[in-house]
C-alpha cells in the first residue's frame, strides 16, 4: 500500500490556512493511504522556540489534526523528536546533498532575510531534514503546496544520490500529491500574504482554536476593497483581498469561485461577510470545541503521541539498520 508522510511545525496556533490548505487533504488521503503525520517539533527550532511554550503548542498542534479529522487508528500520528531515525538519516543526507543544492532553496533565503549568517545552522539543512522525515519510513507520497515543491524536489534528489552512490535501491523516488488550486489561503489584513502561524497580528488569520465570535469579529474587520464584489471570476484579478474572501467561502463550501459568485457577486461586503461569517463558524467552531476539550486534559494526547511514536519508531527501525549497512557503518552483529 502507498504510503503518505506530511506535517506542520508547533509554531504558534494552527489557522484556516493550515486546515484548507493542508489538514482538511490528510484527512482524505485516510482513505486511501498509510499515512503518517508528525508534528515536526525539530523543524521548528531551527527558529527560536520558547521551550515551554513549544511543548504546549507542540500538544495544541497534535489536538489540531485530531479536531480535524486525522484518525490516530486509522494513521500514525506524533511527534517527531520522539523518534531518533528523523535526525539520524537527516545527518546521513547533510552528507549526501551537496552544497550548492541547498543554496538554491529559496525558502531558505526568504525565512534568513538580509542577516543570513546569523541564521541558524538548522535554518539551511531543513531540506536535509525534511527528506529524512519522509524516507526515514520509505513513504512514496507527499501532499504539497506550492510552497514545500523544491524542498520536495530535493529529496528525490538525494533519494536518487543515495541510491546511486551506494549502488542499491533503498530509497523510492517519492511522488508529489498535488494539492487543487485555491489552496492557498491569504492574510485577512493584506492580500498579498499568506495566513501564517507567525504573523504578529492575530486579526490576519482565523486560528483553529478561535470562538464564534472571535471568527465573526475577525472577518468583519477583514480588509476589502471599497468596490461591490465582481460578478464573475474574472473579476477578481488585482483584487487580492476580494479574491481571498470569495476563495475561502468557496473552500468551505466546496464550490467553485464561480457559484460563489454565481449566488453573491454584486452584493456589497457587509452581508458576503455575514454570510461567510456564518458559514466558517459552521465548519470550524466543532473544530475549535473539540481541541478545546482535548487540551482540557492533556493525558489523552500524550498517550496518541505516545502510540504513534511507538509505530513510527518500528517503521523506521527495518528502515535505519538497511541505511546504516548500506552506509558502512558499523552496527551489532
Ligand atoms: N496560508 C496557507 N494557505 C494554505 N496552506 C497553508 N499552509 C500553511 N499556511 C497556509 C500549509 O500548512 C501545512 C503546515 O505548514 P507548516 O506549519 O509546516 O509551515 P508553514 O507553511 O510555514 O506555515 P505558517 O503558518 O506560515 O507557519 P510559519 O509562520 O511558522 O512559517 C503545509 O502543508 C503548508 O503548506
Amino acid at each position: 500500500r502507498n504510503r503518505v508522510f506530511s506535517g506542520a511545525q508547533p509554531t504558534g496556533s494552527m489557522h484556516l490556512g493550515n486546515y484548507l490548505g493542508a489538514f482538511r487533504n490528510w484527512v482524505r488521503l485516510q482513505e486511501d493511504y498509510e499515512c503518517i503525520y508528525c508534528v515536526v517539533d525539530l523543524h521548528a527550532i531551527t527558529v527560536w522556540q520558547e521551550p515551554a511554550v513549544l511543548i504546549q503548542q507542540t500538544r495544541e498542534a497534535a489536538a489540531a489534526y485530531i479536531a480535524c479529522g486525522v484518525d490516530p487508528q486509522k494513521s500514525i500520528l506524533f511527534n517527531q523528536s520522539r523518534v531518533a531515525a528523523h535526525a539520524e538519516l537527516a545527518w546521513i543526507f547533510n552528507c549526501v546533498a551537496r552544497i550548492g543544492w541547498l543554496n538554491r532553496m529559496t525558502q531558505f533565503k526568504d525565512k534568513a532575510g538580509k542577516n543570513r549568517e546569523k541564521a541558524s545552522v538548522g535554518l539551511y539543512v531543513y531540506p536535509d531534514l525534511m527528506a529524512a522525515d519522509i524516507l526515514a519510513y520509505k513513504a512514496t507520497h507527499v501532499p504539497v503546496g506550492e510552497d514545500q515543491k523544491q524542498h520536495l524536489e530535493l529529496t528525490r534528489d538525494i533519494a536518487l544520490k543515495f541510491n546511486n552512490d551506494f549502488g542499491r535501491e533503498v530509497f523510492p523516488i517519492v511522488e508529489p500529491i498535488i494539492q487543487k488550486e485555491g489552496a492557498r489561503v491569504m492574510s485577512l489584513r493584506d492580500g498579498a500574504k499568506k495566513m501564517s502561524k507567525s504573523d504578529p497580528s492575530d486579526a490576519s488569520r482565523l486560528n483553529l482554536t478561535d470562538d464564534a465570535d472571535r471568527i465573526a469579529l475577525k472577518i468583519r474587520k477583514a480588509k476589502t476593497d471599497p468596490l461591490p464584489l465582481p460578478e464573475d471570476a474574472a473579476g477578481l484579478a488585482d483584487r487580492p483581498e476580494a479574491s481571498n474572501l470569495v476563495g475561502i467561502y468557496a473552500a468551505l463550501a466546496d464550490l467553485s469561485q464561480a457559484d460563489v459568485l454565481a449566488r453573491h457577486g454584486g452584493k456589497e461586503f457587509a452581508p458576503f461577510k455575514k454570510d461567510l461569517a456564518d458559514l466558517a463558524v459552521a465548519r470550524l467552531a466543532p473544530i475549535s470545541n473539540e481541541m478545546s476539550r482535548l487540551m482540557r486534559d492533556p493525558a489523552e494526547i500524550d498517550a496518541v503521541l505516545d502510540k504513534g511514536a511507538e509505530k513510527a519508531a518500528a517503521l523506521a527501525r527495518p528502515v535505519m539498520e538497511e541505511v546504516r549497512a548500506v552506509v558502512g557503518l558499523l552496527g551489532a552483529r
